[in-house]
């Protein structure tokens, strides 16, 4: 089916369902770890994997996702550091423009030299645009890119920059505090953000407690994603995919 992911993410929010993405960055896995992962995963319910790092400078990408693939049916999703993260490997593809920030080149310029690659590869593009929300601590992409994140305390600039995003028409968007943020994103800004759009909004970065991604979910986030604690300790998987999975669906 067309757009199959994307459409899940639309039918799972319209039905009310939060969903859990499990984020897995190349550059710290191996086969082992990935293969235990998986299993965990698929046992836990996990509606998502993410993969995608800041550099990925290993070279595990596209082995990592044949490995999910041949192992179980959890969809995976292309989030992607920079453009030469494109794997035909993977599902589909988050097709970031870096809405928060000012640098034409996250924007639309790294986009423009990369469109060949990105349309031969086959993918299903999802357009996203990404806003990265001050966490307390500097983001690689903050740094890379040269701009400001999001004042975590100016729920109204994010209102109006995911409804921007919507406008322009993207079809997913993702608030991120960056990996290891000190401070997740408050749940006044999700909520705010969460009632004015009506595409699916994904949220993640420092969340390390399932309270916070149950709460997450309560103010309106329909995705989590969270990488950095499961890497320290991935038996959280079970208990975050149950907390995200316990909320209950607003009719
Ligand atoms: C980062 O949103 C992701 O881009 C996940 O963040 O690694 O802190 O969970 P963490």
């Amino acid at each position: 089916m067309p757009n199959e992911i994307y459409h899940s993410f639309s039918d799972r929010k319209r039905a009310g369902k939060k969903s859990f993405a499990v984020l897995i960055d190349p550059d710290k896995v191996n086969d082992q770890t990935v293969a235990e992962l998986i299993e965990l995963s698929v046992s836990s319910k996990v509606d998502y994997f993410f993969v995608g790092g800041s550099l990925v400078v290993s070279n595990y990408l596209d082995q990592c996702l044949q490995l999910i693939k041949k192992s179980c049916s959890i969809p995976t999703v292309l989030f992607p550091g920079s453009p030469s993260q494109v794997s035909k490997y993977a599902d589909a593809l988050l097709y970031l423009s870096l809405i928060s920030g000012r640098n034409a080149e996250l924007l639309i310029g790294q986009h423009v030299v990369s469109a060949p690659m990105v349309k031969k590869s086959g993918l299903e593009v999802m357009s996203t645009g990404y806003m990265v929300v001050d966490g307390g601590a500097q983001t690689t992409v903050s740094y890379i890119s040269n701009s400001s994140p999001l004042p975590s305390d100016k729920s109204e600039i994010a209102v109006c920059t995911a409804l921007a995003g919507e406008m322009l028409g993207m079809k997913l968007i993702y608030m991120d505090a960056g990996s290891g943020a000190k401070n997740p994103i408050s749940e006044t800004m999700i909520t705010k953000v969460a009632q004015s759009i009506s595409v699916p909004l994904i949220v993640g970065g420092g969340i390390v407690d399932p309270e916070k991604a149950y709460l997450n979910c309560k103010a309106g986030a329909d995705v989590i994603v969270v990488g950095n604690a499961i890497e320290k300790d991935s038996s959280l998987i079970r208990e975050m995919a149950a907390a995200v999975h316990s909320v209950p669906a607003l009719v």
